[in-house]
């Protein structure tokens, strides 16, 4: 007879840690892997994403990397072509170090790191392409990861280094923001960054130095977006050294589309959105403040004041 399904067995997806001998690590900034491509994109991203991977395979390769580390987001959306995610999977899985993750806010639903087992980015480490990591030790360094939260705080973890999903400053909002004062106490030495898709150069934070790669993938027009390096960075266990890989990308005009014409679908798709969003609001007695329901939906402040703006002209707040 066959055995019965029983889903309790199945487990939950959990974060592993591992042991590796000493050298090189790779970290890679915000993927944002796609089969439906960023509304700014007139390109074929889906082939865009595979030339990140396999230049970032070949700089593991050239420095021969212990491991890679994903930074998070590592798909843009939540609604992926299977065909897609199983190219990714094949590719990851025969990279050349293992990969390990964190995951962004863009892998989980309503910022649960419990979703993640229902969303595509769970699919990455099922396959066991990614491995969704605690703390994976390369010779004497202990690195630890954190994923995104939105009160983010390191703890003091035992490790000197450590990767995290989470913003290092803005003034608009606590959301997703480092406790710098717990960088300090954490006795973390290496931090590196991802969720800020802009990078910036290294910074000194007290013992820590904090890095910025930013993201692989440029997604949005932002004026940044137009010259910015496209970078992975590649650290020494031992001597915690790092040293940043640019990679080659096309001119913005081969990739982007016309600002005015994506102006125009942003407009349209806000409209949608208002409208939409007025319905719901109108149908609860107690609603979400609109500016938390947009907090979950986007990290782009400009995106959030001009659709508050857009619904106080519209009436519906
Ligand atoms: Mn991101």
């Amino acid at each position: 007879m066959k055995k019965q399904f029983n889903i309790e067995e199945l487990g939950e997806l959990a974060k592993t840690s591992s042991s590796l001998p000493a050298g090189k690590f790779m970290v890679v900034g915000d993927l944002h892997a796609s089969s439906t491509p960023p509304v700014s994109r007139g390109d074929d991203y889906i082939a865009a994403v595979f030339d990140k991977l396999n230049q970032i395979n070949k700089i593991a390769s050239q420095e021969e990397c212990q491991a890679i580390f994903f930074l998070g987001d590592l798909l843009h959306i939540k609604r992926q072509a299977h065909g897609f995610i199983n190219h990714l999977n094949m590719q990851l899985n025969r990279m050349y170090a293992p990969c390990f993750a964190i995951i962004g806010n863009h892998d989980e639903y309503n910022d649960d790191p419990d979703s993640l087992a229902k969303s595509p980015s769970g699919g990455l480490f099922v396959s066991g392409a990614l491995s969704w990591m605690d703390i994976v030790q390369i010779g004497s360094l202990k690195i630890k990861g954190y994923d995104y939260l939105p009160e983010m705080a390191l703890e003091d973890c035992g490790c000197r280094a450590a990767l995290a999903h989470a913003f290092l400053s803005h003034d608009f909002s606590k959301r997703g923001l480092l406790d710098s004062g717990s960088i300090e106490k954490s006795g973390v030495e290496l931090l590196f960054l991802g969720h800020d898709h802009k990078p910036y150069p290294p910074k000194e934070f007290g013992k820590c130095v904090i890095h910025r790669p930013g993201s692989v993938t440029r997604g949005s027009v932002h004026d940044y977006q137009m010259e910015r390096v496209v970078q992975v960075a590649v650290a020494d266990s031992e001597t915690l050294e790092v040293k940043y890989h640019t990679l080659k990308v096309k001119k913005p005009e081969d990739i982007f589309r016309a600002k005015a014409l994506i102006e125009k679908e942003e407009r349209n798709a806000v409209d949608v959105f208002v409208k939409s969003m007025g319905e719901s609001l109108a149908s609860k007695e107690e609603a979400e403040p609109v500016e938390k329901v947009l907090r979950k939906l986007t990290d782009e402040e400009e995106v959030i004041n001009f659709c508050v703006k857009y619904c106080r002209e519209s009436g519906v707040l």
